[in-house]
């Protein structure tokens, strides 16, 4: 590949540092350009779809050009980076989204329209790229946003499944799981990188050889694979900053199973390559529980393992020493699931380059640092020994290493303490003998966090809580936050102009505090009528997307009750659907005259995917769509009261859900929820939360104000007493009356699928409420009257949403990003000079 003559590849470079010029005639003919020659289409089979594919290819060639010039950018100022090290990202749709970073997106309008295209319905030919769960994800994601906006040198690494999360379909009441094949009409967002390729070994064995007095460690494995990098610009805004999220992809080696080939075997070499393709071929859909699949194990080293080539292979052109590694290497773990890469950077460093353990050891510890977000037992990762020792048997070997000489330390700290010597190793003992990862990734890292204050505080006193004696300095908290790019300013257009004429800029698109100055307004009517305007328009695309969907026909005048999120025993929807009925129980025993003046017409809606083993999960769809169809078809109650699940949530409907909102419930069990997200987008969107005093909630609380909000139910420190009352007590004696008549109800086959229904509430009635939802339904009950008395003052309720709004700054993922490059990466910001600043032509 060398160039032919230095002349002629001189002049290729002068070409190529001319940039696409955005005018109205460029970009339709780069549109155009691609419909023929990239997609190759004639005016005569030219679909909608097309034209999204034509327009993403011409939006992408822009990112290239940022893209490109950044990472150049960043090489020649000799930065440091992070690596941000996930096994989800929920990124959502792209086209909107780079449209605006890019600032393009009116003049992509203008160019479309003018051709005959509407841009909005061409958004909505493209599919989600859902390759996360929930929260966690969706945090990975928000994040890389906050990274290129905010100028870090940063990488996101993940892989490419392609099986995203399934698709949620209801059938009869039930939920029914349908394959994502995300690529089948391609993605165009992608660069295949035909030459960025690593090998990855599974199995093998470890051999011992004595070289030059030293002992050198080799681990052959006998299965090797390839990880392909696939790129995914993400750009910021208000910069030409354009991060990269690179997705590793497994694909077979050429010397995949070479013994089968030559041995004429055809067929068993070609398996053993399929075998190869599948390790990324599908998402593991649970969110907050683990799955302990030898599947999953090899996801998380290849992803590891890749990653960690990777950043070596781009240190190494820097031609440091190895003892500068951390100075310009900061590695994030996104939860335990990437914890492999501790050992697999111990493994090169002494196996590969020869380094001494103790060197090792410190360039790991000073580069890696861990994020913890989840307290929930069944959520912390801990692989069998024995898989784990067949699978990667040297890392096994380190891992104990780490934990003899970690264990050692604690004894001579603490002599005879053999209670925290057990709490604190890596090894959990017993009969199937397991590695914790939260403690490999505590030991492995300088610094550890949670994800709000409360969740922070928990981990120190209760989990990990002989940890945070051990080194107190070492835990953090860093709140999480949400991209008011993705959030307000693509999510919500309406609430976006709004805010532009508050602020008389659109300066809070980057710094969401400025909102704060303009607390005024939220008592002048004529904002506050604006304001409403606002909420409507949005409430009518959501009208019409359940209408299309549901077939339900919402009353656009009622209150929009929105619950969103993973369906899980903690996040409480069980509690929210036996509220409903509670309401629907009222309101037919109250005499037909009065019901109206009693009650505010209310909408009250569900949406979320259960892990599809979860049964429990899957009977709190079952029973929202029974309570669903008996009040909606319930001529008697006509529009005072609708329910309804809206199937297959996923981050471009929450686009359209978030903005409609006017309460949101998040309402899980005190100490449970360790942030939660959606709290923030529903409160930036001018939405009032009811909730627990849990996860973020507080710090919400704290921000926006509690007379803002409505906030119930028992407080963290109440949890375990109110359980032991519970616990071999009979639930008629901690029921109360209103629980009481609901339960009864249900049992009694109102809402027929007595058989699935009794299996839920016993869950409440027989398993002592684990959740302590009796113990928080009256408060809850309460909580909700008083959302209906503020609903009726419609000003006071618009005040208290503009509030809500302006007073929500901190929770931007720009905040958070800060504080974590601040205060954990030690990373410097690195804007690239705008050449659309610097060059007229442009
Ligand atoms: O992570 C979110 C939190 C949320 C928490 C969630 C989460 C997952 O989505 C998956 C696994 C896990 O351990 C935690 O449940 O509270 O907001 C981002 O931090």
């Amino acid at each position: 590949n060398t160039p032919v003559a230095n002349q002629s590849t001189n002049k290729i470079w002068k070409l190529m540092e001319k940039y696409l010029p955005n005018t109205k005639e460029a970009i339709q003919s780069s549109v155009v350009n691609h419909v023929e020659y990239t997609l190759a289409k004639t005016r005569f089979d030219f679909t909608l779809l097309h034209c999204y594919q034509a327009v993403s290819h011409s939006v992408r060639d822009r990112l290239i050009e940022a893209f490109n010039d950044t990472y150049q950018y960043f090489n020649n100022k000799d930065v440091k980076y992070v690596y941000y090290l996930s096994l989800e990202y929920l990124i959502g749709r792209c086209l909107q989204n780079a449209l605006v970073n890019l600032e393009l997106e009116s003049q992509y309008k203008e160019a479309m329209l003018d051709m005959g295209y509407n841009l909005e319905s061409v958004y909505e030919q493209e599919v989600d790229p859902a390759l996360g769960n929930g929260g966690l994800g969706r945090l990975a994601a928000c994040f890389l946003d906050s990274m290129a906006t905010l100028n870090y040198p940063a990488w996101g690494y993940g892989l490419r499944y392609s099986y995203g999360i399934f698709r949620q379909q209801i059938k009869d009441g039930y939920q029914v799981e349908v394959p994502d094949y995300w690529l089948d009409r391609g993605n165009p967002w992608e660069i295949e990188r035909l030459d960025v390729n690593f090998q990855i070994k599974f199995y093998g064995a470890v051999t011992k050889k004595v070289q030059d007095g030293k002992e050198r460690t080799t681990w052959e494995g006998s299965e090797i694979i390839v990880a392909r990098a696939y790129d995914n610009p993400a750009p910021g805004y208000n910069t030409f900053n354009t991060i990269n999220l690179r997705l590793w992809r497994s694909l077979p080696s050429s010397e995949f199973d070479f013994k089968s080939f030559n041995q004429g075997d055809y067929f068993k070499a070609l398996e053993s390559r399929q075998r190869a393709e599948f390790i990324t071929s599908v998402l593991y859909p649970n969110d907050s529980t683990y799955a302990g699949k030898e599947l999953r194990l090899k996801q998380q080293y290849l992803l590891v393992s890749a990653t960690i080539q990777d950043a070596i292979r781009r240190f190494k052109k820097k031609r440091k020493e190895w003892k500068e590694w951390p100075k310009y290497n900061a590695l994030q773990l996104n939860d335990t699931h990437p914890a492999l890469a501790i050992v697999e950077l111990m493994r090169i460093l002494i196996d590969i380059e020869g380094l001494e353990y103790e060197d090792a050891w410190e360039l790991v510890y000073n580069s890696f640092a861990y994020t913890n977000h989840t307290i929930l037992p069944e959520a912390l990762e801990k692989w069998g020994v024995e898989l784990l020792g067949n699978l990667l048997p040297r890392h096994l070997e380190i891992i104990y290493n780490i934990n003899h000489i970690f264990l050692e330390k604690i004894s001579r700290k603490y002599p005879n303490d053999w209670r925290k010597l057990s709490t604190l190793s890596l090894v959990e003992e017993g009969t199937h003998k397991t590695i914790r990862m939260a403690n490999l990734s505590i030991v492995g890292s300088h610094a550890v966090n949670g994800v709000a204050a409360l969740h922070s505080q928990l981990l120190t006193t209760t989990l990990f809580k002989d940890f945070y004696e051990l080194r107190p300095t070492k835990f953090q908290n860093k709140t999480n936050g949400v991209t008011p790019r993705r959030w307000i300013r693509c999510a919500n257009p309406g609430l976006s102009a709004l805010l532009n004429d508050v602020v008389g800029s659109d300066d809070w698109v980057i710094d969401m505090d400025i909102l704060k100055n303009f607390q005024k307004i939220a008592d002048d009517p004529a904002i506050q009528n604006r304001w409403m305007q606002v909420k409507r328009q949005n409430k009518e695309k959501l009208y019409w997307w359940v209408k299309e969907r549901c077939g339900v026909d919402l009353n656009l005048d009622s209150l929009f009750d929105i619950q969103v999120k993973r369906i899980h025993e903690y996040k409480r929807q069980l509690m929210n659907i036996l509220y409903v009925i509670r309401r629907y129980l009222d309101i037919k025993k109250t005499p037909a005259e009065e019901r109206r003046k009693l009650f505010v017409p209310r909408s009250i809606m569900f949406g979320g995917k259960a892990a599809p083993g979860y049964i429990t999960a899957k009977r709190i769809i079952r029973l929202v769509n029974a309570v669903s169809q008996k009040v909606n078809n319930d001529q008697e109650i006509g529009d005072l009261l609708k329910v309804v699940f809206l199937p297959n949530y996923n981050v471009s409907n929450a686009q359209v859900i978030i903005p409609a909102s006017e309460l949101s419930q998040h309402i899980s069990t005190a100490g449970l929820e360790a942030s939660g997200t959606s709290n923030m987008k529903f409160v930036m969107n001018g939405c009032l939360i009811i909730g627990t005093m849990d996860g973020a909630n507080v710090e919400i609380a704290e921000e926006v104000g509690e007379e803002n909000m409505f906030i119930f139910g028992a407080r963290v420190e109440q949890v375990e007493e109110l359980r032991n009352k519970m616990r071999n007590s009979n639930y008629r004696d901690y029921f109360g009356p209103r629980l009481t008549e609901v339960c009864d109800a249900i049992s009694n086959d109102l809402f027929g699928y007595k058989y699935d229904l009794d299996a839920l509430l016993d869950t409440i009635r027989n398993k002592n409420d684990y959740y302590i939802l009796a113990a928080d339904f009256e408060s809850y009950c309460e909580a909700q009257q008083r959302v209906d008395n503020l609903y009726k003052n419609k000003s006071e309720w618009t005040k208290k949403s503009i509030l809500n709004t302006l007073r929500s700054g901190k929770f931007s993922s720009d905040r958070t990003i800060r504080q974590y490059a601040e205060e954990i990466w030690d990373l410097e910001p690195c804007e690239i000079p705008n050449p659309s600043k610097s060059e007229q032509e442009r």
